[in-house]
């Protein structure tokens, strides 16, 4: 039979078949994918066959589809492996809140570059808005502005009152959409709030810090009842670019890429280059320069001792 992987524990995953029902199922012998050498070789979203077997109640993983794509970390700073988060993503969500706990636009340039380089659409969700204030909406129309200017998508919501999220179902329906952003955000309530019946656990937010406290602990795949899926993530707290060419970055920010090609110098870095059109356009307020900084901060990557995410 043909399944889809929604959760794994390591050695069991539960896998959800084309009509519907669900199987534990274990793999059949030592599987590796080609090329990658990762700690995990089945993750959430992975398409399967798999031999259900009712006497042992546990059915049998005996292939894995092709990935379209997926998404790894390094499971340890120092290991050379890899754990893969999620396969077959069909667009990237970043939940973010400006308040409690804040999401750093450092974060989300971020997030964006690593959707950007290997091509997965990136939609921005700021989340609890109901707390926010006049202030607290004027800040996040600035913010959106940048992001809306450069052609990502973003929506305003709150999980808890429920403002916006039959626009948020409308965006994810018939895909299979990765929930990422970090601890406390509001991941959890968010997919809660789409679809009720789940009833996840959500955490609470530290009086002190105002962060979260990483609730969800693994990726599980939600199906969704009005059709398609949600990968709830734990908590991340930076993405780090692993093996990342400098010079591919900046075509990374869809701004920069309009006004690169009319520099002076073809291979310019827009750092320190005379008649670079790049920091011309940051002068001129073209390029906003929240954007252009963290360009910068990529580019000389001061995040390497952070958690290290990447994408394939
Ligand atoms: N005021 C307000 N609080 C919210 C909203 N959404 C979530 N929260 C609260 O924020 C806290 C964290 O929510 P979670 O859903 O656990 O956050 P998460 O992003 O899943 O966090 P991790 O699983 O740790 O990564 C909980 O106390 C929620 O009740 C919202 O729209 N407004
Ligand atoms: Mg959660
Ligand atoms: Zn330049």
């Amino acid at each position: 039979m043909e399944g889809i992987v929604i959760k794994s524990t390591g050695s069991w995953f539960t896998v959800m078949a084309k009509d519907g029902t669900f199987a534990e199922c274990k793999l059949k012998g030592n599987f590796r994918m080609k090329g990658i050498k990762t700690t995990n070789p089945v993750a959430v979203g992975d398409k399967v066959d798999f031999l259900p077997d009712k006497d042992e109640n546990a059915g049998l993983i005996t292939k894995i589809f092709p990935r379209n794509n997926h998404i790894i970390r390094k499971a340890t700073n120092l290991s050379k492996l890899s754990h893969i988060i999620a396969a077959n993503i069909d667009q990237a969500l970043l939940v973010a809140s400006l308040y409690e706990p804040r999401t750093s636009v450092g974060f989300i340039d971020r997030f964006l570059v690593t959707a950007e380089a290997y091509h997965i659409p990136a939609i921005l969700i700021f989340n609890k808005i109901d707390i926010y204030d006049e202030e607290r909406f004027a800040e996040l129309d600035k913010i959106t502005g940048i992001y809306r200017a450069a052609g990502y998508p973003c929506y305003a919501v709150s999980a808890r009152t429920g403002e916006n999220v039959e626009t948020l179902k409308a965006i994810i329906k018939n895909k299979t959409n990765l929930f990422s952003g970090i601890s406390g955000v509001g991941k959890s309530a968010l997919v809660n709030a789409i679809e009720p019946g789940l009833s996840l656990r959500t955490g609470i937010i530290s009086d002190y810090h105002k962060k979260g406290k990483h609730t969800t602990t693994f990726p599980e795949m939600h199906p969704l009842s009005f059709g398609g899926f949600i990968i709830d993530t734990p908590g991340i707290r930076e993405f780090g670019l692993v093996d990342f060419r400098k010079e591919e970055i900046a075509e990374r920010f869809p701004e920069m890429r309009h006004f690169m090609h009319d520099c002076q110098f073809n291979n310019c870095s827009h750092i320190h280059e005379p008649r670079c059109a790049v920091k011309d356009a940051v002068e001129r307020g073209e390029i906003p320069a929240s954007r252009y900084e963290s360009y910068l901060r990529i580019y000389k990557d001061d995040y390497l001792d952070m958690e290290e995410w990447e994408w394939e």
